[in-house]
């Protein structure tokens, strides 16, 4: 059982460099404004700000070390340059890959040219890169690396307000809105720091297939996720419930998919299943990757949880009495993002 030093309320981390990205995404075709957008992160901060939840705070800025603990060298520089290099060669528009080696052309060194090197480090054309791109990528990463250590540090609670989002990031790969995995930097940030067992819990809407890549051949970190039915819904090639790990992470795997239509009873039952497998688990902290996509107005989502449905949620998270880092992923509805993630965080706090 872990012991809480400390019994403040939370304390949650923004940066405000996040506004530097702002990116286009091709929906049904058309290359529009991204759903992944800056009000999102502007509306979730104001409601924080208003919920009496503790203080908000910029984190510092963490050394390039602490990305590459999930990730590999050259993933991270070529996101430090790719701007560059698209710039250089006369582009103005975001820079998108077009070209991907899929089965048989995946066997190959990274090209030079940077259209070739866009599509070697990236799932699909859901990750733009923008001048600003790198910077808030980087303040995102350290809202979760400031969480992380104040959770390490002997609070009950953190929230990473990251902006963007993390979990379909793998080791070598954007894709899906994300760039470097923010729970997985955290999650690897607190191994190094003492916890000898880490779980991250994803109820993001999509399956966080980037974390469940970094971590599916360990033991030390337990990767449960619930997600719109991969046959149905983005990100369409990972998610499977067979998926359970591999090698020493055989079991340290659990997927829950759940068709379209989902509301809070069979979520909720499937949660209870995931939870239990944390709790089987005995890790020393919890990461939360938090989306709150599967409102049920969400644009591009297709769960029903409504708005009170977060106060459950987050009251069954805080029952697990574990030290809690909740890192921010999806949720597009920007209507309703603020209230669905303060009421995560309340039904958490209320509990707790
Ligand atoms: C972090 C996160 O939530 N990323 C999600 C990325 C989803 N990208 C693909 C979405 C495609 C949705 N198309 C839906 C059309 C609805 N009319
Ligand atoms: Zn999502």
């Amino acid at each position: 059982m872990a012991v809480f030093r400390e019994n403040r309320p939370m304390l949650s981390f923004h940066s405000p460099r996040h506004r530097l990205h702002h990116g286009h995404e091709l929906k049904d075709g058309a290359l529009t404004p991204s759903h992944e957008a800056p009000q999102r992160a502007e509306i979730i901060l104001a409601q924080l700000r208003g919920a009496g939840l503790g203080e908000v705070v910029e984190p510092r800025a963490y050394d390039r070390s602490c990305f590459v603990a999930a990730h590999s060298e050259r993933f991270v520089h070529f996101l430090e340059t790719a701007w560059a290099q698209w710039a250089a060669a006369g582009r103005t528009h975001d820079a998108l890959p077009l070209v991907w080696p899929v089965r048989e052309l995946g066997a190959g060194a990274e090209p030079a040219h940077i259209d070739g090197r866009l599509g070697y480090y990236a799932m699909d054309a859901g990750s733009p890169i923008t001048a600003g791109t790198w910077d808030a990528v980087r303040s995102s990463a350290d809202c979760a690396l400031g969480a992380a250590d104040a959770v390490l540090g002997g609070m009950r609670a953190a929230f990473a307000l990251c902006r963007p989002p993390g979990h379909h990031a793998g080791p070598e790969y954007v894709g899906g809105y994300c760039y470097l995995n923010n729970a997985a930097i955290a999650a690897e940030s607190a191994r190094r720091h003492g916890a000898r067992r880490v779980a991250i819990v994803d109820v993001d809407f999509h399956h966080g297939n980037g974390t469940q890549a970094i971590f599916y051949d360990r033991a030390d970190v337990f990767f449960a996720s619930l997600h719109g039915d991969p046959q149905w819904c983005y990100p369409y090639f990972s998610g499977r419930a067979e998926d359970r790990g591999r090698g020493a992470g055989d079991r340290c795997t659990a997927n829950f998919p759940l068709p379209p239509g989902t509301g809070w009873d069979a979520y909720a039952a499937a949660l209870e299943q995931a939870l239990a497998q944390v709790a089987a688990h005995a890790a020393d902290l919890l990461v939360v990757s938090l989306g709150v996509d599967t409102f049920e107005c969400d644009p591009i989502s297709h769960f029903r949880l409504r708005s009170t449905d977060f106060l459950r949620l987050g009251a069954r998270l805080a029952k697990l009495r574990m030290p809690t880092v909740f890192v921010m992923e999806g949720g597009y509805m920007v209507d309703a993002i603020g209230l669905n993630v303060v009421n995560t965080l309340r039904g958490f706090e209320d509990a707790a």
